[in-house]
């Protein structure tokens, strides 16, 4: 039985306000926070009944919009082994949220108990956290309501970053089994991460200190945490560390700034000499840019791309030099807004997927390899090793030296990265071993391959719903007649590169352009725009 007098009243605390509709999208809801109130109770909720139907399994919930702006807010659910939540529960999601009145939420909540056949007798657990945004308390207070109305017991992991709540709810669910994750603390987080590095750099000449740009969020925090479990294995200098400072996050600063401007945070201008390695954070701290200024003071961004060839070519060699290469098959996953260049760069050195955007179509196809690399140009990814992959290099015996310093390595690795999801801060240290290893600086890094100029414009159109999309998303199957448009204008351009596509967060068209030349790439992208408009 539902708890009906509960849901009753406490919902009645959080009316839906009418004309406004929500979608539970690829980044979870996500919109003005101010108008959030009723979709983080109806959240609450959901996540209780999530939890009810995995037999008590603790489910995540985080508080946060990411690279949006100050005034957005958003919310996603963690399922129970720290990824996204499975699509079906995100329809659940929509229709709970945009149910007019209280009673219809409540019809609503017993046809989601019925159709998804949950006994609400099991227990219900949840773990949550928010961002730095000043909208968080008062969104996190309705969430909870949520969870007092189904009852479920809720654990309040504060203020910290979106891959520490994936980490937490991987961790809580694994404690005590043979898999255990880590403490399931944010200090265990710090613990793990900082220990396998310190490990995989031991011997080695430490890089030199590493500028990271917080974006004025809850990445500064957890980056000053991390700075001290690091002590002198890694220097660290942060900046763009005002999380209390009214509309600073993400303000011209933090990764989503550099790379959709493709330049350098204004507020580190004074502050990077030439050739100095530095990374930007998300608002969330899921994302990852790196980047440098050379002799002449030109900017070099080293974007999701860049940090993927990286580190897959490392891990190829270290696979080999282990002598497993037989055995364990490396895979990468991209998106058709992965430059072309480094498309080819990795092509030549092993096997490369693309599937359609988003962080859960990539998880599920890197899932498929034995190691599977994805990352989005936009610098969200991580590395996912296979169940019976991480069992072989726990047990493998090697039959040199030079085998098990390898071997220990890749163990090492399935430490260092958190295998949940994109995580900036264990990503910046899964590329701060590689730089190690290598010996090799941000220029040198950045020669791997060069990037293609790129261009990436949006439309407005009357109704992106038309355009739909195949061979993921790199090709128009409607509107009729507009992909051989587009393939008319690609073939004038030297190594040109277009598709279209709608966006699935903004009520946009999105259209992206490469060639040889900046010039080429602008005029490629401003005339295929030309066609979609
Ligand atoms: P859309 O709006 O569908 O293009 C954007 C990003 C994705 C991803 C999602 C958030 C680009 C071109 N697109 O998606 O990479 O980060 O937001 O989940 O950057
Ligand atoms: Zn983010």
């Amino acid at each position: 039985e539902l708890p009906l007098e509960a849901l009753q009243n406490l919902a009645d605390l959080h009316p839906k306000p009418t004309n406004l509709h929500f979608q539970y999208g690829t980044a979870g809801f996500r919109t003005l926070g101010n108008t959030m109130d009723s979709v983080m109770f109806r959240v609450g909720v959901l996540a209780g009944l999530r939890s009810k139907k995995l037999d008590g399994k603790t489910i995540g919930v985080m508080v946060t919009a990411s690279h949006n702006l100050e005034p957005d807010n958003g919310v996603k659910l963690v399922d129970p082994r720290g990824e996204m939540l499975e699509a079906a529960w995100e329809v659940h999601a929509t229709t709970l949220a945009n149910a007019p009145t209280t009673a219809a939420f409540i019809d609503a909540l017993s046809t989601v108990v019925k159709n998804a056949k949950i006994d609400l007798s099991k227990p219900a657990r949840v773990v949550y956290a928010r961002d730095t945004r000043p909208s968080g308390p008062a969104l996190v207070a309705a969430l909870e309501d949520g969870f007092k109305a189904i009852g479920a017991s809720a654990r309040d992991a504060g203020v910290t970053t979106t891959p520490v709540l994936h980490y937490l709810v991987r961790a809580i669910n694994t404690k005590g089994t043979k898999n255990e994750y880590g403490d399931d603390s944010e200090e265990g987080y710090m613990q793990k991460l900082s220990s396998a590095f310190k490990k995989l750099v031991a011997g080695k000449a430490a890089t030199p200190p590493l500028v990271i740009d917080c974006a004025n969020g809850v990445g500064a925090q957890a980056a000053v945490k991390l700075s001290e479990y690091l002590g002198d294995s890694l220097k660290l200098i942060l900046h763009n560390t005002a999380t209390t400072t009214p509309g600073a996050l993400n303000n011209a600063c933090g990764a989503d700034f550099v790379k959709t401007s493709q330049k350098l945070p204004p507020s580190l201008a004074s502050v990077l000499n030439p050739g100095q390695r530095a990374c930007s954070l998300d608002g969330d701290a899921d994302r990852l840019m790196y980047f440098h200024l050379d002799d002449r003071g030109l900017f070099h961004m080293l974007d999701g791309d860049k940090i993927a060839a990286l580190v897959a070519a490392f891990i190829v060699e270290l696979v080999k030099a282990a002598g497993l290469e037989e055995e364990i098959h490396v895979g990468v996953v991209q998106t058709a807004y992965a430059n072309g260049a480094s498309t080819k760069y990795l092509s030549e050195r092993l096997p490369v997927t693309c599937v359609p955007t988003g962080v859960k179509h990539l998880h599920h196809a890197a899932e498929r390899y034995d190691i599977g690399v994805y990352f989005e140009a936009n610098g969200h990814g991580t590395v996912l090793f296979s169940p019976e992959t991480t069992e072989k290099l726990n047990t493998h015996q090697p039959s040199t030296p030079a085998q098990s310093t390898a071997l220990g390595h890749l163990v090492n690795l399935t430490q260092l990265i958190n295998q949940t999801v994109g995580d900036a801060l264990s990503d910046m240290l899964l590329v701060e071993v590689v730089l190690t290893h290598k010996s090799y600086s941000g220029i040198e890094w950045d020669s791997l391959y060069h990037d293609l100029p790129n261009r990436l414009v949006k439309v407005v159109v009357a109704n992106r719903n038309v355009f739909k999309t195949e061979d993921a998303e790199r090709r128009l199957v409607s509107p009729p007649g507009l992909q051989q448009k587009i393939d008319e204008l690609v073939r004038r351009y030297e190594s040109g590169r277009a598709f279209v596509r709608p966006s699935g967060t903004e009520d946009v068209v999105r259209v992206y352009a490469e060639a040889t030349t900046r010039t080429q790439a602008d005029d490629l992208a401003f005339r295929v725009g030309g066609l979609v408009y």
